[in-house]
């Protein structure tokens, strides 16, 4: 038998509060090393949990597993996934406060993945009835309709979030699931007519073409190649080793109907995306464009349930409106292109949000006759990402991840410091690096980024990406955060284009193009007629939209009680046992994991108020037991006296009690099991109130 201690050696601490030499960021490392190496993929930090992504099937999210952590105390198992589910769970039932679990790490990290698997912990774990199994149901099916639609292979993840997500679950006073909501963000629409080499389109383009019938095939006009659709080859490779789209089709296909969509109407839709990436055109003697693809038009005319001719003439034409009246005129060739991708990412963004919507009524929680409900939240965002072009969608993106960041800084560390301030115990502060900077940078009121965009798009006449970019370097340009070509010294200046700027995000640096960012009026009158009016909105006011978007979500998300999952990826090539010290490491550093341990640490591992802590482990004392009639505060005092605790070991605070070590907690723990087994099973339950 291996002893404890060989066996620590071995595979590590398993809450890096438990470190020796806890300000040390090698030693950090080496137990993540550790652990990863045992397959043990998750750690804590306190009550954060930090996970690595395995990049293989580990045997730990068994129907046995998930019943293992069922109602257990978050340090008597090992960490997972489900101890923060489940605690998060007791919480809203105990306490019956609104909670939310915030899952953040870059691009391939494993957000997703963890997001799945606390809806199936809830959906196994949590009570059971006729209804409630529906809705469980149709929570977990609402995952493969949402990913085929918003979900992509990138270069840095071949499953990645192409939208961002916030979904409640609704769980009534027995604490079973009758409901839900999904909030979406900003889907990056600009991949449907465009991908940068090595990714693709949106899985359901694929899915649909592998796995489709052939009288479906045939009624959608379709051929099964994806070679045949400009808009699902820009990228060469349709196929991926990784992705079985015809079994994935047969899934999302199923998952459709139990959300009782109207499938068909919904693919025909997908079609027209299809056909309208292969309209093309070709100039005639004045140079306008004409339609050289009369097929598609009368393929996209069926399944749009529109005239033919009337869609011809609205991608070759524009309409403007001069004093007063309305002028049609002809579009050249690279005009009539602009204005099909235009219609065709108008076509997909609004058939997203449509989806969006359907599920949303198919989980709306329909029994307003019961008891209040209280809900959990799962946050599962795209994570920070750094492509060689980085665009408008990126930027949208990283800003997203940095307002995270915020969240986290502001309700951990800064709460955990202001905790001990005001239950009156000493602090020495810890130094962290605070992004709220670049969040100011991009959000700021008439000098950030966002509303300096905001500004160009809408000043009429002559704005364009240049001017854009002028303004600026005008308003910003001594910013640490912030540089572009001209604001550069001569070294930097190389790695930087005339149209394009650079944020160092609190994960790293990136450069983004202006190219295409602000669209000239003039332009936005392209689109073709019924499209117009939605296609102006979006591009003027996207950012701020976007910005106003996530503000809300920040409130949404403070107004909860929050838990935490920090995904870290191990390597770059996606692959299995592959620890890539100098990328971990980065993330560790940016995650603010260090300071995040150091914070936990430099206090106590583990605090609590003192009803709770007096509910719990009253029958452990003869004095508290089975009552205390005075002062929580008083009881728990005569109850750890007791229970023999040293003076170094614990301290009273205003309305909590902080343990300082976690094996003090272990013993106090252990004493309560035995206490426990010799009370027997009824007192045993009314001792167990809350942990
Ligand atoms: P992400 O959500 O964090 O990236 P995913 O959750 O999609 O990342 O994970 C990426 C891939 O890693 C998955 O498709 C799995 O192959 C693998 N993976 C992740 N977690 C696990 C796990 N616990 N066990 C086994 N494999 C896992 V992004 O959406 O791109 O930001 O935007
Ligand atoms: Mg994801």
């Amino acid at each position: 038998m291996e002893s404890a201690l060989t066996a620590r050696d071995r595979v590590g601490v398993q809450d890096f509060v438990l470190l020796e030499n806890f300000t040390s960021e090698a030693a950090f490392i080496e137990n993540l090393r550790k652990r990863f190496k045992e397959n043990l993929i998750y750690t804590y930090i306190g009550s954060v949990l930090v996970s690595v992504n395995p990049y293989k099937e580990l045997e730990i999210y068994s129907k046995q597993n998930m019943e293992r952590y069922r109602g257990v105390s978050f340090y008597e198992v090992s960490p997972h996934l489900y101890a923060i589910a489940d605690n998060s769970y007791r919480s809203l039932r105990t306490e019956r406060k609104d909670q939310c679990i915030l899952i953040s790490g870059e691009s391939g990290a494993g957000k997703t993945e963890a997001t799945k698997k606390i809806l199936q912990y809830y959906a196994v774990t949590c009570p059971a009835s006729q209804q409630v199994e529906t809705v469980k149901d149709r929570l977990l099916q609402s995952n493969p309709v949402l990913e085929a639609f918003g979900n992509a292979k990138t270069l840095r993840n071949d499953n990645s979030s192409r939208f961002g997500k916030y979904m409640d679950v609704q769980f009534d006073y027995r604490g079973a699931p009758v409901g839900g909501h999904i909030l979406n963000y900003l889907l990056e629409k600009s991949r449907v007519v465009h991908q940068n080499h090595g990714e693709r389109n949106f899985h359901i383009f694929y899915q649909l073409l592998e796995g489709g019938e052939e009288d479906l095939l045939r009624r959608l006009g379709l051929e099964k190649s994806p070679q045949q659709y400009h808009y699902l080859v820009k990228g060469h490779c349709a196929r991926v080793s990784s992705i079985n789209d015809k079994n994935d089709w047969k899934v999302v296909r199923r998952a459709l109907s139990i959300i009782t969509f109207r499938v068909n109407d919904l693919l025909s839709i997908v079609a027209s995306v299809l056909h309208l990436g292969n309209v093309q055109f070709a100039a005639d003697e004045q140079g306008n464009a004409q339609v050289t693809t009369e097929n598609q038009i009368k393929y996209l005319a069926r399944l749009l349930a529109v005239e033919g001719s009337v869609l011809r003439d609205a991608l070759i034409h524009k309409k403007i409106i001069a004093k007063g009246e309305e002028l049609i005129s002809p579009l050249n060739l690279e005009q009539a292109a602009y204005a099909r991708d235009a219609l065709a990412k108008a076509i997909y963004g609004r058939t997203f949000s449509w989806l969006v919507n359907k599920v949303n009524k198919s989980l709306a929680y329909k029994f307003p006759g019961w008891r209040s409900t209280t809900v959990l939240g799962l946050l599962d965002i795209y994570g920070f990402e750094v492509f060689q072009h980085n665009s408008f969608e990126q930027f949208c993106i990283n800003y997203c991840n940095e307002k995270l960041q915020q969240l986290f800084i502001e309700l951990t560390l800064k709460s955990e410091q202001e905790e001990y301030e005001s239950e009156g115990i000493a602090w020495e502060p810890v130094q962290y690096f605070n992004n709220k900077i670049i969040c100011d940078l991009v959000e700021e009121k008439f000098k950030g980024i966002i509303s300096i965009l905001d500004e160009e798009c809408l000043r009429p006449g002559d704005a364009t990406d240049t001017t854009f970019l002028e303004k600026l370097e005008e308003t910003v340009k001594n910013h640490p955060h912030f540089l572009t070509h001209k604001l550069a010294d001569q070294k930097t200046r190389k790695s930087l284009g005339r149209e394009e700027f650079r944020l160092l995000h609190y994960a790293g640096e990136v450069t983004y193009s202006v190219a295409g960012k602000c669209v000239p009026r003039s332009l936005l009158h392209l689109l073709p007629f019924e499209l117009k009016q939605l296609h102006y909105i979006a591009k003027t006011n996207l950012a701020t939209q976007f910005k106003n978007s996530l503000s809300k979500l920040m409130e949404i998300l403070m107004s909860k009680e929050p838990s935490y999952i920090r995904c870290i990826k191990p390597n770059d090539a996606k692959q299995a046992d592959r620890f890539d010290e100098v990328l971990i490491r980065h993330q560790v550093k940016y995650l603010g994991l260090m300071e995040n341990l150091r914070v936990r640490r430099a206090g106590f591992a583990y605090r609590r108020k003192y009803e709770v802590f007096l509910q719990r482990y009253k029958s452990l004392c003869p004095e508290t037991w089975p009552t205390w009639d005075g002062r929580p505060h008083d009881g728990v005092a005569v109850l750890v006296k007791h229970l023999g605790y040293k003076q170094e070991e614990y301290k009273m605070g205003r309305t909590k009690i902080f343990i300082r070590f976690p094996k003090t907690l272990f013993a106090t723990e252990d004493a309560l099991e035995v206490r426990k087994q010799s009370l027997g099973e009824s007192q045993a339950a009314a001792a167990s109130w809350a942990v």
